[in-house]
């Protein structure tokens, strides 16, 4: 038999467990289809889009290759599964349907506890004057990167290249907020899909249902389907992460009275008079409190399921 070979790789689609790999040949990348040892299922292991692997000739004409090696991942997200996300593009409609600022807020906080960049978009700001400036300012008064959109004016491969890079990037957010929109847009084959998908359930909108990373630039973009509630408890957030999360809060925080104010009722809190000073946004203020609390009170019962 010849030398065996090994090419470097990421996945980017997985469907009944043949892995789709992109890999680096002389000629340029390639992708080619892969089965996962079976060793990868005894350790209790499942690769995912996004994970970087090793694989190798098979032997089988049907699937080509095997998955024999997947590196450490720096991020994971369970649902959907995707390995190795550096940035993430929350994405929020200013309204049609409103804006859900509590799940924006949890998903901040999701993203600062994963190591993921945030940056939120606020889309389909045609259809209400202001709205998209007014939460714009908000977020960007608290530290983060906010992109607004609207069909005249939609978000552009310029607008994203320093922000993912070489990196993976993946679209989440609620269900119908223009997603699958702007991520169509952005990859250049959004008319004839929507298309598609319309013609055969015959409604003007698609749900997306599957997951797989498109090349973008010098890294990749991925569409996921919405969703409307999140977990901070199931995602292994704790008051500590919820305490640390909050860029504008631990950014003024350093002028509390007590080191380790929770910024709710302690005296000597600075945190809460740039609150009323207008400083400090009000409502993410509260968002804060809430979520704290909630988690404050609840501590003992996720403790031991905490990962680190
Ligand atoms: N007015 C307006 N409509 C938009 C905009 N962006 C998207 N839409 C419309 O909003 C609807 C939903 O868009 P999708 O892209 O399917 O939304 P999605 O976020 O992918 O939804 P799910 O896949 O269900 O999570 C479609 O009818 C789009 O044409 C926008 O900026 N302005
Ligand atoms: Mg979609
Ligand atoms: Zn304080």
């Amino acid at each position: 038999m010849a030398d065996t070979e090994f090419y470097n790789g990421v996945i980017t689609k997985g469907v009944g467990g043949v892995y789709t790999v992109r890999f680096f040949v002389d000629s340029g990348y390639k992708y080619g289809q892969c089965a996962a040892r079976g060793a990868f299922r005894l350790k209790g292991i499942k690769p995912a889009i996004g994970d970087r692997v090793t694989i190798m000739p098979s032997g089988d004409p049907d699937v080509e290759y095997v998955i024999t090696d997947i590196e450490e991942r720096t991020s994971f997200i369970a649902r959907p599964p995707v390995a190795n996300l550096s940035v993430m593009l929350l994405t929020f409609s200013v309204t049609n349907p409103e804006p859900d600022l509590t799940l924006l807020d949890k998903m901040l906080l999701v993203c600062s506890f994963r190591n993921i960049k945030p940056v939120i978009i606020f889309t389909k700001s045609d259809l209400s004057e202001g709205e998209g400036e007014k939460l714009c300012s908000v977020y960007t008064k608290a530290g983060y990167e906010v992109l607004i959109s609207a069909p005249s004016k939609p978000i552009t491969k310029n607008d994203l290249k320093d922000i993912i890079g070489d990196g993976i990037a993946a679209f989440a957010g609620p269900s119908g907020v223009g997603k699958s929109t702007l991520c169509n847009s952005l990859l250049g084959f959004d008319l004839m899909e929507t298309g598609e998908v319309s013609a055969k359930i015959k409604r003007g909108k698609h749900t997306t249902r599957h997951v797989e990373l498109h090349e973008f630039m010098d890294g990749f973009i991925c569409d996921t389907p919405g969703f409307t509630s999140l977990s901070l408890e199931d995602q292994g957030v704790d008051y500590r992460d919820v305490l640390f999360g909050y860029p504008e809060i631990t950014a003024t925080a350093t002028g509390c009275r007590f080191d380790d104010c929770s910024h709710r009722k302690e005296d000597g809190c600075v945190v809460r008079n740039a609150v009323d000073e207008g400083v400090i946004d009000a409502g993410r203020y509260e968002r804060y409190k809430s979520f704290y609390t909630e988690l404050y009170d609840n501590r003992n019962n996720y403790k031991h399921r905490r990962k680190q």
